[in-house]
C-alpha cells in the first residue's frame, strides 16, 4: 500500500473538477485501496480523490470509532431532500490542516452511487456521514471549506499555510 501526498490550500489542482469514472477497473480499486491507507495515516474521517491529485469522482469515507469500515463512493450523486432543514457541524480539512471552521449543510440528502464493484447503490445518510459526504462531494467539484468563510478569514488562513509550506521546503 502506498502513502499518498495530499494537496493543501491554496495549490490550483485542488480547484480541479473532477469527472465521472467511465468504468471501475483494477487502477482505480488500487488507488481506492491506497486512498483509504493514506486516510487512516492521516487519521482523516473522509478523502477526495481530487485532494491526491486524481481528478476522477471518486470519494473514501470512514467514520467508525473503530477505524475498520471504509465506505468507498464512486460517481456520487446527492439530492437535496429539504432545503430548509440545515445544521452546522465544525468542520476540519486535510488540504487544510489545523483549521476548523463551522459550515452550515443542508441535514436531509439521498446519496446515489457505484461502490469499489461498480454496483450502484443509495443511501440516507444522517449526522457526521451526511457532513463528511457533502465536505468530499465539494473537493470533487474544486470546492473546499474555506470558500464558505470570509474573504478576511480565507486570506489569513492562506497566508499562514503558505508561510508553514515555505518553512518545511527550507528545512
Ligand atoms: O478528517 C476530516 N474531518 C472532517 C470533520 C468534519 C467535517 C468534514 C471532515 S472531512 C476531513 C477529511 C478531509 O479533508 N476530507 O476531504
Ligand atoms: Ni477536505
Amino acid at each position: 500500500m502506498k502513502l499518498l501526498k495530499i494537496l493543501e490550500f491554496p495549490d490550483p489542482r485542488l480547484r480541479t473538477k473532477a469527472k465521472p469514472v467511465k468504468e471501475v477497473t483494477n487502477v482505480h480499486r488500487e488507488l481506492i485501496d491506497n486512498m483509504i491507507h493514506t486516510m487512516y495515516e492521516s487519521k482523516g474521517i473522509g478523502l477526495a480523490a481530487t485532494q491526491v491529485d486524481f481528478h476522477e469522482r471518486i470519494l473514501v469515507i470512514d467514520i467508525s470509532e473503530e477505524r475498520d469500515d471504509p465506505q468507498v463512493f464512486i460517481n456520487p450523486e446527492v439530492e437535496i431532500l429539504n432545503k430548509d432543514e440545515k445544521s452546522g457541524y465544525e468542520e476540519g480539512c486535510l488540504s487544510v490542516p489545523g483549521f476548523y471552521e463551522e459550515i452550515i449543510r443542508p441535514e436531509k440528502i439521498k446519496v446515489t452511487y457505484l461502490d469499489r464493484d461498480g454496483k450502484k447503490q443509495t443511501l440516507m445518510p444522517e449526522g457526521l456521514l451526511a457532513v463528511v459526504i457533502q465536505h468530499e462531494m465539494d473537493h470533487l467539484e474544486g470546492i473546499l471549506m474555506v470558500d464558505y468563510i470570509s474573504n478576511i478569514k480565507r486570506q489569513r488562513i492562506k497566508q499562514k499555510l503558505q508561510k508553514s509550506a515555505k518553512e518545511k521546503l527550507a528545512s
